[in-house]
């Protein structure tokens, strides 16, 4: 996969260089290339912005770095622009769409992205227009949430796709068991010493049945899931649930009505 990301603060982006993103750039997986907006100004200060046509509040980014910077990556792509194939350029925004698990898998099977980081108060619009007729754009926000430039955005993106690519990850056991987490929170894990700041490793984990392991499991999910996420509960399959997981999630303020799950103080008695 090939991953362009433009930024005023390339070494923002350095942390891509360690841990699995960068032995996946030193083993090839990854072909990471970084650019300097500021290399593409042409005035003596470098100036990347200027004032907001309307008025308002700080600074908007100008266009003609944007362009050049963004044809050049265009120009470079290894996806043939014929039969609608472009790049995707992602542009981290509080204003896009909610990145999540699903849209790290679907941009992990991309031949090409890009990441255009903005700062300030974003980037003229006529930008992202332009931009549509090389690359398939998406503004896309991490969560809602502002930051004061796209740059941790899409380290946080970067990492999540990265790792989905395939050989990036050594064992791909734990991807596949991800994969499968059904919709429900991890359960809670432990490791050596069974005894820590007098503190026990709950005792089922310790006994060898696998039966007993897996539901006790299955019942931490559910639990923290419906404590943490409700919002995640109410969107379960209800046909998916066997008879430990109602009980579990009725015991967590949960009732199935109708096939649907609802919670209990949202059930009314007629
Ligand atoms: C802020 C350009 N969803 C997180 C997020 C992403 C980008 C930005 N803020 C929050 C941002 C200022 C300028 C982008």
């Amino acid at each position: 996969m090939r991953i362009d990301v433009v930024s005023i603060f390339p070494e923002y982006l350095a942390a891509l260089d360690l841990s699995l993103i960068g032995k996946a750039r030193r083993e090839k997986l990854l072909d990471l290339n970084v650019h300097d907006l500021r290399d593409h100004t042409h005035d003596r200060h470098r100036t990347v912005d200027d004032t907001p046509y309307g008025g308002g509040a700080g600074m908007v980014m100008k266009p003609e770095p944007w362009g050049a910077v963004l044809d050049r990556i265009a120009t470079e792509s290894p996806v043939s622009p014929v039969a609608g194939n472009k790049p995707i350029l992602i542009v981290p925004s509080p204003a896009g769409a909610v990145f999540d698990q699903e849209m790290a898998y679907e941009l992990a099977e991309a031949e090409h992205l890009a990441f255009a980081c903005g700062r300030y108060e974003g980037i003229d619009e006529r930008v992202l227009e332009h931009a549509a007729e090389a690359f398939d754009v998406r503004p896309v926000s991490i969560g809602d949430y502002v930051l004061n430039g796209g740059e941790v955005a899409v380290l946080a993106m970067v990492e999540a796709i990265g790792r989905l690519i395939p050989g990036v990850i050594g064992n791909p056991e734990s991807l596949i068991e991800e994969s499968h987490s059904d919709g429900l929170l991890e359960y809670p894990v432990y490791t050596k010493p069974g005894t820590w700041e007098g503190r026990e490793v709950p005792e089922v984990l310790l006994s060898g049945n696998h039966g007993k392991i897996a539901r006790f499991r299955r019942n931490k999910q559910l639990e923290r899931t419906a404590i943490r996420r409700p919002d995640l509960i109410v969107q379960l399959d209800a046909a998916a649930l066997n008879r430990h997981d109602r009980d579990t999630l009725w015991h967590n303020g949960f009732a199935i009505v109708d096939g649907r799950i609802v919670p209990k103080d949202q059930v009314v008695q007629d």
